[in-house]
């Protein structure tokens, strides 16, 4: 009997499933009839295939886009795939092994709002309509002032949002994550305004830098870190790159985010790194990067303001400190 009780990217290499088995598993299972056998869940209650459950995007590693360098070791994979932030799964940062529960194939995603057509479809169908994978190398900095360096693999979110046709009065990109307390435990907490929610302008969510990410190392992304689809911006603190995404909405209201939700006076819609601007229980002036301890000068808008900084040119003159909170 298969039964894999340890998720891949937590085995060594010379250990891993040969990937054309791991990558085709769906075409295998559909190949066997295990679908059409309606075997699928029983097999899953038995806990055949945990952590893999994931969905079966292919193009994995993907070829680096080379134009975004960093100016740091990347974070070993070790130590960004444990020390993870997914409040679904607890407060604390050591929740990996509780995220292994997230089942995510299939993965139904909405697109709905201010679109041509409104639509649901599985994440795989989704990421092989909008395009091809690529590899990009980003610093990603946490509003608790710890950074990483870290290996994306994924699709622009502008393809996304080409696919999905707006209409002339959608004004902001809303992203919803799964809700699911059975197998996110932390989403029984009900003091929390559960699903976490993020949001972008559509000139954010339309920048070159924006990237929805599958994967992470080169290989499809684990659950801890947001599997199947999550959004990495980052020129903005962590909390803006929501995980686990089900749902884009294209609305003409700004989105109110999570944690703004939470507690507006510390995280507001914008979210843009600023050294500048301290956050009321953190300094913002430098960062340490996770796995060195290193300590590091942090950067205007993370390092990326080329990029970025025309976005909110003219924005905010009478009260700066909202571009950042
Ligand atoms: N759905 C969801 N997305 C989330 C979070 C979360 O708790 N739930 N945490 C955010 C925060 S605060 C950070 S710093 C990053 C962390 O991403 P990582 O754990 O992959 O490094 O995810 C963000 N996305
Ligand atoms: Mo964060």
């Amino acid at each position: 009997m298969f039964v894999k009780s340890c998720p891949s990217w937590a085995i060594s290499e010379s250990e891993v499933t040969p990937e054309h088995i791991y990558i085709n598993r769906r075409e295998w299972l559909q190949k066997v009839g295990f679908f059409g056998l309606g075997l699928a869940s029983t097999a899953s209650g038995f806990g055949l295939f945990s952590g893999d459950a994931n969905a079966a995007i292919s193009g994995y590693p993907a070829p680096r886009n080379g134009v975004y360098q960093l100016d740091r070791e990347l974070t070993p994979k070790e130590v960004a795939t444990t020390y993870t932030n997914f409040y679904e799964f607890g407060s604390s940062k050591n929740i990996w092994r509780r995220a292994q529960k997230l089942a995510t194939d299939p993965w139904m995603i909405t697109i709905d709002g201010l679109v041509e057509t409104e639509m649901q479809l599985d994440a795989v169908d989704l990421i092989t309509k909008i395009g091809g994978l690529e590899e990009r190398l980003y610093r990603h900095r946490c509003v608790e002032s710890w950074a990483m360096a870290l290996p994306w693999t994924g699709v622009p979110l502008a393809s996304l949002v080409k696919f999905a046709k707006p209409n002339a009065d959608a004004k902001y990109l809303r992203m919803e994550t799964f809700f699911d307390p059975e197998v996110a435990p932390g989403q029984k907490q009900n003091w929390y305004p559960w699903p976490y929610v993020e949001g972008l302008t559509l000139a954010e969510a339309t920048n070159e830098l924006t990237f929805l990410a599958t994967g992470i190392y080169g290989k499809q992304m684990p659950e801890q870190n947001g599997a199947p689809i999550r959004l990495v911006a980052p020129w903005k603190y962590g909390f803006k790159s929501v995980k686990s995404i089900s749902r884009f909405t294209f609305t003409d209201n700004q989105p109110v985010s999570f944690w703004e939700q939470l507690n507006n006076r510390e995280y507001g819609f914008w979210a843009n790194v600023n050294p500048d601007v301290p956050h009321p229980r953190w300094s913002q002036k430098t960062e340490r990067l996770i796995g060195s301890n290193k300590i590091v000068p942090t950067q205007m808008f993370n390092g990326y303001a080329d990029q970025v900084a025309d976005i909110y040119k003219g924005m905010f003159l009478e009260n700066k400190r909202k571009l950042f909170y």
